[in-house]
């Protein structure tokens, strides 16, 4: 299996590049997902746990004091611990509308997160208007292939086309949101939501898997990590567990 770094040379995306290379520099495949509701959190959040981490997931539209100073300070410390911001926007309607709630609104997604992520559920044509938004500003995407949640209809050939319409836009979309490894393709991301030391799941569906499950087991590169690291009693000392855990994984793979 290729490294990181080898990785990052085959990618003509340079996003995906940069990524997998600070993957590797960080020696982290951990991104944390930063589910709280107050701007403050937010920041301070992103400013502990940036050392720890290659990619920190938001939900802008869960903040109730959102405003635009929070994603220039955002970016900034996303610069300073050299890590990417990633919109967990989950687009899912016609090209038009998508491309007004990528660009406009409140929040102006595109102007300030590198990567987002959107279902396949419209078809190729609503893939092709966020590309055509997101690739000059040099932002990326990935699919949404498959979920974590109990009984998820994302699966069989819905995966099977969510793959396909992810390959026609190749240049855009650089990797998956997805449960196991999808394409042996090295330039490929995969990105996994659902993973907890505990495994189990929440009241609401969740279902959860260890870094192991998900990397050596499954096959995927990047654990996506919310609520196992934001609302543990020590986050930083969890955050380094979770680091270091997913990083062995890693190294068991090569
Ligand atoms: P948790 O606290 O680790 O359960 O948070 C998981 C996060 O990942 C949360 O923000 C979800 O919206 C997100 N997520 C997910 O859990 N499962 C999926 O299939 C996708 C996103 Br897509």
């Amino acid at each position: 299996m290729l490294t990181y770094l080898q990785r990052a040379a085959l990618c003509k995306n340079p996003l995906a590049k940069k990524l997998l290379s600070l993957m590797e520099a960080k020696r982290t495949n951990l991104a944390v997902s930063v589910d709280v509701t107050l701007k403050k959190e937010l920041l301070s959040l992103a400013n502990s746990l940036g050392p720890y981490i290659c990619v920190l997931k938001t939900h802008i539209d869960i903040l109730e004091d959102f405003d635009q100073e929070t994603v220039t300070a955002l970016q900034k410390i996303a610069k300073q611990h050299q890590f990417i911001i990633f919109e967990d926007r989950k687009f899912a309607d016609i090209g038009h509308t998508v491309g007004l709630q990528y660009a406009k609104g409140v929040y102006h997604i595109a102007d300030w997160a590198q990567l987002t992520n959107a279902h396949a559920i419209a078809g190729p044509e609503s893939i092709a208007t966020l590309k055509k938004i997101g690739l000059p500003k040099q932002n990326a995407m990935l699919m949404i292939a498959e979920m974590s949640s109990q009984g998820s209809l994302a699966r069989g050939d819905y995966t099977d086309q969510s793959l396909r319409i992810a390959i026609e836009h190749s240049d855009f979309v650089i990797g998956f949101i997805c449960q196991r490894k999808l394409t042996d393709d090295p330039t490929y991301i995969h990105f996994t939501p659902g993973v907890k030391f505990s495994g189990g799941g929440d009241s609401a569906g969740q279902q959860y898997r260890t870094p192991f499950q998900a990397i050596v087991e499954a096959g995927v590169d990047v654990i996506i990590v919310g609520r196992g690291i934001y609302a543990a009693s020590s986050i930083e000392r969890e955050a380094q567990l979770y680091q270091q855990a997913g990083w062995e994984a890693y190294l068991q793979t090569k």
